[in-house]
């Protein structure tokens, strides 16, 4: 994820973290040191508050469909899953290709107005035209007593917000969209992440069997990335595998009281992610994620987890299972 910084700089001090802190509890007086840097030695190896440039393409793709890319010809749907750590600035410089009016708004960093992405805040790219969005972020900040401002971290996403309406509608619903992930210095990293957004009956806009089928090796750690857009609501359940609901999907201890689900609300606009151990305790396997609501997933709602067994080979039944899923009859719901 470090790949596309271009130059780095400290964009906010720790002195004036502080003063941040400071300004969001004034009126209780208290002291607000930072406490994102008590995690010293952490395996995340990202310098404290660099600021990373990267340029993203917004292009037409076939099927009347719109994309993210990272690079000319390279828009996907979902787009990039983009990165950062507390503290970090991502400055986007969004080139816009197509003949559309449109832009990237996130959800869950800091940005100014001129960054909004919205047409309320005349912040958007016309056609053809280029535009640079910069979302900040900051680390957890003390507050009084044993409470604490929150920080960036977490599974966050981005889409459009101006093409069709000012709410970006035609933008989603063609596939202008992606995840964002803020990580906490000291969170593990995965060896294998996943996209996938449930949008009105489809899954990254596309439906069974065409749904993406992601895969990984027994024990690989791989973090998921849910979003949920369009107009309905839906509820994301993976088979075999389970995740802490909180922040990042595991617990924190034996004490830890988050709840342990494996089924979980995506309504749109919501996002969370988790890591899991592929095949933790169940074995590998053609595994299903899909949404829980009957009629969405008799409708197309649904995509494979093929645990490949550790040596990558495919364990038994999994080819069986995936034809299956493969020549299986959905009817669409409504
Ligand atoms: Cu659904």
């Amino acid at each position: 994820m470090d790949d596309h910084a271009v130059g780095s700089h400290r964009h906010l001090s720790r002195r004036s973290l502080i003063a941040t802190g400071a300004l969001a509890a004034g009126a209780l007086g208290a002291s607000a040191p930072t406490i994102g840097t008590a995690f010293g030695g952490s395996p995340a190896r990202a310098a404290a508050g660099v600021t990373k440039k990267i340029t993203i393409y917004a292009e037409q793709l076939p099927g009347n469909l719109f994309g993210y890319g990272l690079a000319p010809g390279q828009a996907t749907v979902p787009g990039p899953l983009l990165e950062m750590y507390e503290g970090d600035t991502l400055e986007i410089t969004l080139v816009n290709t197509t003949n559309q009016r449109l832009s990237i708004h996130p959800h869950g960093v800091d940005y100014s107005t001129e960054s909004d992405g919205s047409p309320f805040n005349a912040s958007f790219n016309n056609p053809g035209e280029t535009r640079t969005y910069v979302w900040r972020s900051h680390e957890m900040v003390a507050a009084a007593g044993r409470r604490y401002m929150p920080g960036s971290a977490g599974y966050w996403h981005y889409h459009d917000h101006a093409m069709g309406t000012d709410h970006g509608t035609a933008g989603v619903a063609k596939g202008l969209y992606g995840a964002l992930i803020v990580r906490r210095r000291g969170d593990i990293l995965p060896e294998k992440q996943f996209t996938v957004v449930f949008h009105d009956m489809m899954i990254n806009n596309l439906m069974a069997p065409a749904t993406p089928m992601f895969e990984a090796n027994l024990g690989q750690r791989v973090e998921w990335i849910a979003i949920g857009h369009g107009n309905l609501f839906h509820t994301f359940h993976l088979h075999a595998h389970r995740w802490a609901d909180n922040r990042t999907g595991m617990l924190e201890g034996p004490s830890d009281p988050s709840l342990v689900v494996d089924n979980k609300d995506l309504n749109p606009g919501s996002s969370f992610g988790f890591q899991v151990l592929a095949g933790e305790g169940v074995g590998p396997g053609a595994w299903m994620y899909h949404c829980h609501v009957q009629t969405h997933s008799d409708g197309g709602m649904a995509g494979i987890f093929l645990v490949r067994n550790a040596d990558g080979s495919m364990p038994p039944g999994a080819e069986e299972a995936i034809h299956r899923f493969q020549g299986h009859t959905h009817t669409h719901g409504s």
